[in-house]
Order: C-alpha cells, then structure tokens, then sequence
C-alpha cells in the first residue's frame, strides 16, 4: 500500500508549458536561441507559446483540481525572476508565480518546486554558462531571490532536473540547448559547478526558507533490473545500476554518488581519467549537503543477467518488444527495482519526479481522447511501485510526466506524454481517458489500479 500521505502528482517544466516568451520581462534563456536555429528542432518549434500556461494557469490547476492532484511539480523560469540571471529582480515574474502558488494552495495542491528545469538564462550563458567558475555563486543568488519570494508557501524544493541531459546532451552531444559539443574536460567541468550550484542552493534553502523545506534533487534514473529475479541476476542487475561501462555521462552514479555519498565513483574517476576537473574534499562537501528525498525520474530499466563470472550481461527485450511513441521500451519493473536499489544505496526516501508515456493521442469522433496505452502503461509501473512499498522502500510520491501534452524539447510537439491533451491551434485542453482514471486512483490512495480500458 501507498502511505496515507503519499504525494499524488504531476510533473512539468516552466519551458515546455509556460510560453510568455516576452512576456512579463521575462528575459530570453539557452532554449529561446537554440529553437531559432534552423532545423534543430524536429517541428522547427519552439516553447514561445506553448500551452500558454502562463495566461492559463488558472485554468490548469482546476484541471489538476479535476483529476484530484494532492501535489505539482513544476518548475521556475531563472529569467522570467531575474531576466539578465543576475542582479534585478522582475516582479513581473515574481507575481505570476506568486500568483500559481497561491492558486494551487487555495486548491489545496501542494506546490513542489524544481529550480532549474533548463532553461539556463541567455545573458549568463554568454558569460560562459555552467563553465564560468561563478555559475554556482549565480544559481546561489537566484535561489536566495526565490526562497525570500516563495519559502512562506512552498517547502518542497528540488534543485537540478536530470544534469545527465542538461550537461550531457547540452554541452557534450549538442542535442539540446545550448547545443555544445564540448571535450569531455569542459563537460563535466560544467557538471562539477552544475554539482556546486546544487549544493549552495540546498545551503541557501536551508539557511533562508520561512517554512520547514523538504529539499531535494531530481536526476534520471538509468535503472537496471534483473531479467528473472535470482540472487545473481539481482546482484548483477544492481552492481550494473551504479557502475559506468563508457565515459558518456548517461549514467546514474557519476551524478548521484557525489550528492549522497559525498564522492565521485572510483570507476568514473578511472574511466574519465585525467578530463575529471579539479576538485577539492571541501567542493564534496559542499555537494553533500544533506537533502530530505531522493527524487528521480525513471522511465525504464535495461533487464540484466550475471554472467559465468556473475559479473552483468544485457538481455536483449527482443524483436518487436512493447515500446512508447517516443520508442523507449516499456518496463514496468524499472519502478519496483529502480527505487528499490536507489533506496538501499543512498537510505533517502524515494520520489517518482517523473514517469509516464508518449502515446499517439488525438481527439476521436466522440470528442475524447482515448489513451488506453496511457491506462495500462501507467498501472503496470504503478503495480510495481506499490509493490516497494510494501517491501519496505520508503516511497513519499508519484509525480506522472505529464499533466499535459506540452514542448517536448528537441521533439517539438510531436511527442504527447500528457494525461490532458492540448490542442496547440485553439489551446483547448481535453483531459484524456487516462485522466479520468488516474482520478479514481488517487481517490484509492494507489488501492486500485483496475483498468476498464475501452
Ligand atoms: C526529461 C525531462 C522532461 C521530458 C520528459 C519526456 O526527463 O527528459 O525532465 O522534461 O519532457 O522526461 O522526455
């Protein structure tokens, strides 16, 4: 069973929702500059409107109000707040947010508010970004501004979404803004302030936050899990979860065991060789600053098996196996096994910030969207969440990517996670099947996951 006080949410980000580009004073960020570039983004989109959630957030929260949401995850625009990222504060942008807030308590929905989904504000980009030794003072001094703003409502607070992508793919593969293909060195030099930042941040929170903050961070979970559950298969499937086979940065640990344990992995250290920056014990002890929850997002688990040498060996999920529009393969287990080998390394209670589905979804003859997809994905993973719960592993929440099909970055909006369907001509929201039915699960407290899919 779920605890009573189980956070029941949804999750999005300030760029693939929000729009208001220019308005507000909002300032430009990485995202705004890497979607003008032709051809880099697969609809040649951008989150310059998005789902105008900005003018219509009111209506969004009684959506969410709708389906019974006890919380939201959602992030900031670090230029909508300080639009140069440093230095003068928009009230403009202070107020919309104010005014969210406000509206999701008067909904009794409980804000969880992500710092950095991103969208790295342009003005700081061009003064060298996550490689400017001063990136950390900067994010330090948002967050001051933030919590002073906020920290009477909101007390739960993640710092960094997934640094595997924003690092990784924005400074190492160019894949997302702000599209660098740097060396190695510079990339997890950039990874290294991204983990300075994180910790000042959680300094800040806890030395200024008005209410009690629960504070957390939020990076993928590239999960492991054992094809068939031996003793070996188990052990394997673990040691392969928080080991690193190449020195690409799509792994868990290079970016988890500095937060939690305070160190960087001895087979990182060997494998990235001399590109690891310079660090001190002090910079690890700042990055450890204790947090209250380990929130990751997990949206599937490679299945492993030990070897003759009990060491781990993939098992390919075979021709034709069931995958999401976005072609990731579908593995229900990645949630039971995911938090539980999170749990039992770093002792923190799990938070799902993110896991759901991309479907083909669009409004039928009948005028609803039908996401049985949607319905059955999202049971089986949730079957397997409740089942680490009842084997011990503290789990505070479920936060379903996404509340509405939105800016699915290099994707544009060709991708639909979204349990509301947005249509981006007129902006109408049509909650879909799986809306409805993940309010009858909510009302069971995760009690029920029976799918009468149509
Ligand atoms: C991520 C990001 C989200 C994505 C979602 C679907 O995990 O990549 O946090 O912004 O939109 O995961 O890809």
């Amino acid at each position: 069973m779920f605890q009573q006080d189980f956070a029941w949410g949804a999750a999005t980000a300030s760029y693939q929702i929000e729009g208001g580009k220019t308005q507000g004073g909002r300032g430009l960020t990485v995202w705004d500059e890497f979607c003008e570039r032709p051809g880099i983004i697969r609809d040649g989109s951008s989150g310059a409107v998005a789902c105008d959630h900005y003018n219509r957030y009111k209506e969004d929260v009684a959506i969410m109000k709708e389906i019974g949401f006890r919380a939201y995850r959602f992030s900031l625009c670090w230029s909508r707040i300080l639009p140069e990222g440093t230095g003068k504060v928009n009230q403009e942008g202070i107020d919309f947010y104010n005014g969210l807030i406000d509206e999701l308590l008067a909904n009794g929905i409980e804000p969880y508010v992500t710092l950095f989904h991103w969208d790295y504000p342009l003005a700081l980009f061009r003064q060298g970004g996550w490689l400017n030794p001063k990136s950390s003072d900067w994010f330090a001094a948002y967050t001051k501004v933030v919590v002073d703003a906020f920290s009477d409502r909101v007390s739960h607070w993640m710092t960094l979404n997934e640094p595997q992508c924003f690092i990784g793919m924005g400074h190492g593969t160019g894949e997302h803004a702000p599209g660098l293909k740097l060396s190695n060195q510079e990339v997890l030099l950039a990874g290294h302030n991204a983990l300075l930042a994180h910790g000042k941040a959680v300094q800040v929170i806890r030395e200024h936050a008005k209410k009690a903050p629960q504070v957390g961070y939020a990076p993928v979970g590239v999960c492991s899990h054992p094809a068939v559950e031996t003793p070996a298969n188990i052990e394997a499937a673990r040691k392969r979860m928080f080991s690193m086979e190449n020195d690409s940065t799509w792994n868990s640990v290079w970016w988890m065991d500095p937060v939690l344990l305070g160190r960087y992995p001895e087979d990182g250290l060997r494998i990235y060789g001399d590109a690891v920056p310079a660090y001190t014990q002090a910079d690890m002890d700042l990055i450890s600053q204790p947090i209250d929850f380990f929130g990751t997002n997990i949206y599937n688990s490679c299945p492993i098996v030990a070897d003759e040498n009990g060491d781990p060996a993939f098992i390919d999920l075979g021709l034709g196996c069931p995958h999401t529009a976005i072609e990731w393969p579908i593995t229900p287990e990645a949630l039971y096994w995911g938090p539980r080998f999170l749990y039992e390394r770093y002792h923190k209670p799990i938070l799902i910030t993110e896991n759901g589905i991309s479907c083909l979804d669009y409004v039928m003859s009948d005028g609803k969207v039908h996401d049985p997809m949607r319905i059955d994905f999202t049971a089986r993973y949730l079957e397997q969440l409740r089942r680490a719960t009842d084997d011990g592993i503290e789990v505070a929440g479920y936060f379903h990517w996404s509340l509405m099909d939105n800016f699915e970055w290099a994707q544009g909006y060709h991708e639909r996670f979204g349990l509301v369907h947005v249509d981006y001509n007129t902006q109408k929201r049509t909650l879909k099947d799986s809306a409805y039915w993940m309010k009858s699960v909510i009302a069971s407290n995760g009690a029920d996951l029976s799918m009468n899919l149509r």
